[in-house]
């Protein structure tokens, strides 16, 4: 199936703005039955030339009413710029956003939709004696140089914003910025797509993710095209398909240069380490940056809060900020943001969002001389379980103890380090890569397309994976009284498997009360709250990886990333582990093979895995506590 541009991400930027305006399923509804709406807007499009000569796409669109001269807020996207959403929007959409006074522009990247030029995945900056190189950063810098000079009613000030590959362009304009951007906001932006976000964690291959996403980006310059998966259960689908050497072999036939790059790249090398972001935003920050997340981001969660913390430590101006909110990937974009899945925040957090943080951060950098006002806050986090707003200077908060959350016997879990001998102190399961724990209940849609539920599946009830022996869960006793986390998740986990390789995925647990009169729906509900997957031949490196010696205790210690919520009273703190999340994460042959991508059937194996919880070995979750007493400033 075709699916355009808008579905993937709508109108991005548009929906930011104008809070009244439809969204992911209803853009392209709007658009079709919208009429002109010309009276409001001059759209123009123009075909900027890089340096290089390459011409851009640009879409320009000046409300027709300029009050003065107005800043600029651009978007540059591989997902294709909206043509006719720009010239057909309802009246009132189109007025009050006109009103907001800025001239809104949008890109084609290289290569993409009607830009000259090769797509490059993540194209890696260029190397700084290359005197005529090219990257995402020197076409942002050309077309912001181009737009000042050439754009009637400009006051010489840029914006720039987007989500998820738009927020990484966002965040690629940070590096040796043009004077005239004065604002930027990376939003879901990647950072590192072997360790956290979309294409790798911790080395481990995001394998529905990877796999579809290359297939919808690089079948064709003009196309955002969803993989047809030709059973009801993806889990199948990828199942069928077998070892990783299968995809090019029976379906991308070496023509998708992303997923030889996964092939040539099995290890965190060379390739990866110069996509990678955070070593080029070592400079001082000079452009005051709001950096977005959503603690619910199902694909880019560890990069906004990677990209925030390196900006953070470059920070002399006081010009990094970040807001972090209960929010799938680009869920803030859009709609009141009051519920998840079935998860009710209390309030429109969405809303709220938009205009009590994003629109007056944009209004008082662009409009204005760009002073920052100081009773603004740096650091903007929603503390899920609470329902709060909570503001402060800085991400993690400073103020939390640390306490480490032991597995303990009969499943629970205790702040009691454990006392058991190795003999006794131990859980086993069978983990088999031919019946993998599914990451979600079956059967699981694909990643886009018609009806899919890929957005909300952070937000699932764990219990449904309790039924496998292959998942082990441990739980509290009920809280006696809230606990509140804020700041970074590790786990220190003490694991032994009998093959040579093996994935561990843990996760850490808000479990509901048994009866809960308040939503009685999410009586006994697994809440994740956070999780992350490794791969055991990285735990030395991820350049090098190396057998884990069979039947031999190894210690892993994994971040969970950052999360600030409230297990209230009653509920319990639940750990859940696993060797499998399919098909979220390919199967480990579990015997270590130089490169998994070239893994041969036979080569995958059954393996017993043990969990210590022994005086010894105590696998514990280390939880960032918030006192009663720490500084905090709340917000209803
Ligand atoms: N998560 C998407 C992505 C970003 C960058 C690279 C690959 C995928 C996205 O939503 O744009």
């Amino acid at each position: 199936m075709n699916v355009s541009a808008m579905i993937k991400h709508p109108t991005i930027f548009l929906s930011a703005f104008i809070c009244t305006f439809a969204l992911v399923p209803g853009v392209r509804s709007v658009a079709q039955s919208a009429p002109d709406a010309s009276k409001d807007w001059v759209v123009t499009a123009a075909e900027i030339p890089m340096r290089d000569g390459t011409k851009l796409h640009t879409l320009i669109a000046a409300p027709k009413l300029p009050s003065g001269s107005m800043p600029f807020i651009m978007q540059r996207t591989p997902y294709g710029t909206p043509e006719e959403l720009m010239k057909s929007l309802p009246p009132g959409a189109s007025a009050s956003l006109a009103q907001q006074g800025y001239i809104r522009v949008w890109q084609d990247i290289r290569g993409k939709f009607k830009s000259e030029g090769t797509f490059v995945m993540l194209r890696q900056p260029h190397a700084e004696k290359d005197i005529r190189g090219i990257d995402e950063s020197t076409d942002t810098y050309d077309t912001i140089d181009w737009l000042v000079k050439h754009v009637p009613g400009n006051n010489g000030r840029v914006g720039i914003a987007g989500v998820s590959y738009d927020g990484w362009l966002a965040a690629m304009a940070l590096i040796h910025p043009h004077p005239a951007l004065k604002a930027a906001s990376p939003q879901a932006p990647v950072a590192d797509m072997f360790f956290g976000d979309d294409f790798h964690h911790n080395g481990a291959f995001r394998l529905s993710y990877g796999f579809e996403y290359v297939w919808m980006l690089e079948s064709g310059k003009e196309l955002n095209t969803t993989w047809p998966i030709d059973l009801p259960d993806a889990y199948n689908w990828y199942l069928r398909m077998g070892p990783l050497s299968n995809a090019n072999a029976n379906y991308l036939h070496g023509k998708y240069p992303s997923w030889n790059d996964f092939v040539a790249h099995p290890n965190y090398d060379a390739f990866w380490q110069k996509q990678a972001i955070a070593p080029y935003l070592k400079s001082p920050l000079t452009v005051p940056t709001l950096v977005v997340g959503g603690w619910y981001d199902q694909e880019d969660f560890y990069g906004p809060q990677r990209i925030y913390a390196e900006l953070a430590q470059h920070d002399p101006y006081h010009n990094a900020y970040l807001v972090l909110g209960p929010w799938n990937h680009g869920g803030w974009e859009g709609g009141p943001g009051q519920k998840l899945g079935p998860i009710d925040f209390g309030s429109a957090t969405g809303n709220y969002y938009r205009e009590k943080i994003l629109m007056p951060w944009f209004d008082s950098r662009l409009k204005t001389t760009g002073k920052t006002d100081s009773s603004f806050a740096h650091v903007w986090t929603f503390e899920t379980g609470s329902g709060k707003w909570i503001t402060g200077d800085s991400w993690p908060p400073k103020a939390t103890v640390k306490r480490n959350l032991y597995l303990n016997s009969g499943q629970s879990a205790s702040f009691e380090r454990p006392k058991a001998t190795d003999a006794a102190g131990v859980e086993t399961y069978v983990s088999d890569p031919a019946h993998p724990a599914p990451y979600r209940k079956r059967p699981i849609l694909p990643t886009y397309g018609d009806g899919s539920t890929w957005y909300t599946w952070l937000t699932d009830d764990q219990r449904d994976l309790q039924m496998r022996a292959d998942v082990l869960t441990w739980k509290t006793a009920p809280l006696s009284s809230d606990i509140t986390i804020a700041g970074d998740v590790l786990a220190d986990l003490f694991a032994a498997t009998t093959g040579t390789d093996s994935d561990w995925v843990i996760k850490l647990l808000d479990i509901y009360p048994d009866e809960y009169p308040a939503e009685p729906t999410l009586s006994g509900y697994q809440l994740i709250i956070s999780d992350e997957a490794f791969r055991g031949r990285f735990r030395k490196s991820f350049e090098r990886p190396e057998p884990i010696p069979s039947n031999h205790v190894e210690e892993y210690r994994i971040d969970l990333h950052t999360a600030d919520h409230v297990f209230l009273k009653g509920h319990r703190i639940g750990v859940q582990i696993q060797s499998t999340w399919f098909p979220l994460i390919d199967h480990n042959p579990q015997k270590f093979v130089p490169n998994i991508f070239e893994a041969k059937a036979e080569d995958f194996q059954i393996a017993t895995q043990s969990i210590y919880r022994s005086r010894r070995h105590p696998t514990h979750l280390v939880l960032p506590v918030r006192e009663a007493s720490a500084n905090k400033q709340r917000h209803p």
